[in-house]
């Protein structure tokens, strides 16, 4: 998002980025005054190229971007606010975030004639996941992006480098809890991340609610803790005899114990900036009570250009190395040649194709083995198959002489039983016969016992009959 907000002589003070400018024109005058070696007899006029450059440089106007890195409410927003005098958009963060976003905002500023493009990067949702991991990768990953931007533009058939607005990060303000003893794991392993990528400064916000000994207490801790993990702070110049003095100076008060506010306060009879309580005010501009106005010289008032210089030099050298390396671009053959960009593309190009080569005789291979392994397992089950077919015919088989066998047994069964029924037949004849004949009492009796008769020769032989078998006559 980005907004136009041309603020001409609309400060109430010099914030000092036009200082730009004045320590770029004392470098390059510094630097002549050492080459040259020949005096000229009268006055040719090339002494006013410095003059020149900056008159073009302030045309252009300048860049700068600030990444603030802080959990949420730390007073990031505030900060940048009482830093340049004005208050920004503050859009506040919820604790409920997934993960950490980043939020940018640019603002077009205008301190005397010289122009700034702002951008403020703020983190959202930094330090209030469960698990914080994480929590540096999204950080890192905007850092590289902004590089990669640049290094996009810098590629280019066109480009238009002095007309580009730089994207890349300049510095990073971290800031720290004051409530503690001293760094969280989350701090460093995110500070020891970002240190190769950006200039760090260290910050502790919200300074005015910790009293003056923890504060000094804390400022030692941290500053001990940093030195024992090998963390990387920004260390502003001090090769330069103008700022030698203050930079050391300053150099030594890391963290920044800043406070900030965009309230004024009645001190006196006059207004400041300042928070108000109970038992009295913070002033954010009396270096008694804290170190914003440290931050804000150091920053932007002496050594705003040191930080975009380290940016290029440093930490977008490093990235562009890396980057250009992972591309196949050297400087130099096995031999120490140069390399041309000729034999570069050349020997990338030929590169690409060994590996495109590689990969596709490997995926080829690799869908022989899978065909094989796939027929292989088919050979497997069709013989699985098979067996259990052989199988089942087997018990079909078996089953069917069985029943085979039940049927023949029944069968003979049965011819038995329609014999003895025949048998029973005509004895049952042959009884009722003789009944017929015989006188009406005993003819009762043996009534029973040829019916018994009969049913013991229809169930066969097993059954015993109940009444004694009377033989008839
Ligand atoms: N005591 C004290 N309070 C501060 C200070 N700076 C900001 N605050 C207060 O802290 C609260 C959050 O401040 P912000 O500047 O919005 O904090 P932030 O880090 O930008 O918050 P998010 O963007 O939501 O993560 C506000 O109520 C501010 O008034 C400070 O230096 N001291
Ligand atoms: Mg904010």
């Amino acid at each position: 998002m980005r907004q136009k907000l041309v603020l001409t002589h609309c400060f109430k003070g010099l914030f000092g980025f036009s200082s730009v400018i004045c320590i770029f024109f004392l470098n390059v005058s510094r630097q002549n005054e050492e080459q040259r070696s020949l005096e000229l007899s009268g006055h040719v006029g090339f002494d006013s190229l410095p003059c020149q450059l900056v008159n073009k440089l302030v045309a252009r106007g300048f860049c700068f971007n600030i990444l603030c890195v802080g959990e949420t409410g730390i007073g990031k927003s505030t900060l940048m606010s009482t830093l340049f005098g004005r208050t920004f958009e503050n859009e506040e963060a919820s604790h409920y975030e997934e993960e950490v976003r980043l939020r940018s905002q640019t603002y077009d500023l205008q301190e005397n004639t010289v122009k700034l493009k702002l951008t403020i990067v703020h983190t959202a949702g930094f330090g209030d996941q469960i698990n914080n991991e994480e929590s540096y990768k999204p950080i890192l990953d905007h850092i590289d992006a902004q590089f990669e931007k640049y290094l996009e533009e810098e590629l280019k058939i066109k480009r238009s480098l002095f007309n580009y607005d730089d994207p890349r990060i300049h510095v990073c303000l971290y800031f720290i809890s004051p409530n503690g003893h001293s760094l969280k794991a989350l701090d460093l392993i995110t500070m020891k991340k970002l240190e190769s990528k950006v200039n760090l400064i260290p910050v502790i916000g919200k300074a005015d609610i910790i009293s003056k000994n923890d504060l000094k207490n804390l400022k030692r801790n941290i500053m001990n803790e940093l030195l024992s993990y090998g963390v990387q702070i920004y260390q502003f110049p001090t090769e330069d005899e103008d700022v030698a003095e203050i930079n050391s100076s300053i150099n030594n008060c890391f963290p920044f114990a800043v406070v900030g506010s965009t309230d004024d306060v009645k001190i006196g009879n006059r207004m400041v900036k300042g928070r108000m309580y109970p038992w009295g005010a913070v002033q954010v501009e009396n270096e008694d009570h804290c170190d914003l106005v440290k931050l804000r010289e150091m920053l932007l008032r002496v050594n705003m250009e040191d930080l975009r210089e380290q940016t290029h030099s440093r930490h977008y050298e490093l990235f562009r190395r890396c980057k250009l390396e992972e591309m196949g671009f050297k400087d130099t053959d096995p031999d120490s040649q140069s390399f041309s960009l000729q034999e570069t593309y050349e020997a990338k190009r030929k590169e690409l194709i060994r590996e495109l080569q590689h990969k596709e005789e490997s995926m080829r291979q690799m869908f022989v083995n899978k065909v094989k392994e796939t027929e292989a397992e088919l050979k497997e089950k069709e013989k699985e198959l098979q067996e259990r077919f052989e199988q089942l015919k087997r018990l079909h088989h078996e089953e069917k002489k069985s029943l085979e066998e039940k049927r023949r047994e029944l069968e003979e069964e049965m011819n038995a039983f329609n014999r003895r029924k025949v048998a029973a037949d005509t004895l049952m004849g042959q009884a009722l016969q003789g009944c017929s004949q015989q006188p009406l009492k005993k003819d009762k009796d043996k009534k029973n016992s040829c019916l018994l008769f009969y049913k013991w020769t229809l169930e066969g032989a097993n059954s015993k009959p109940k009444l004694p078998i009377v033989p008839f006559k």
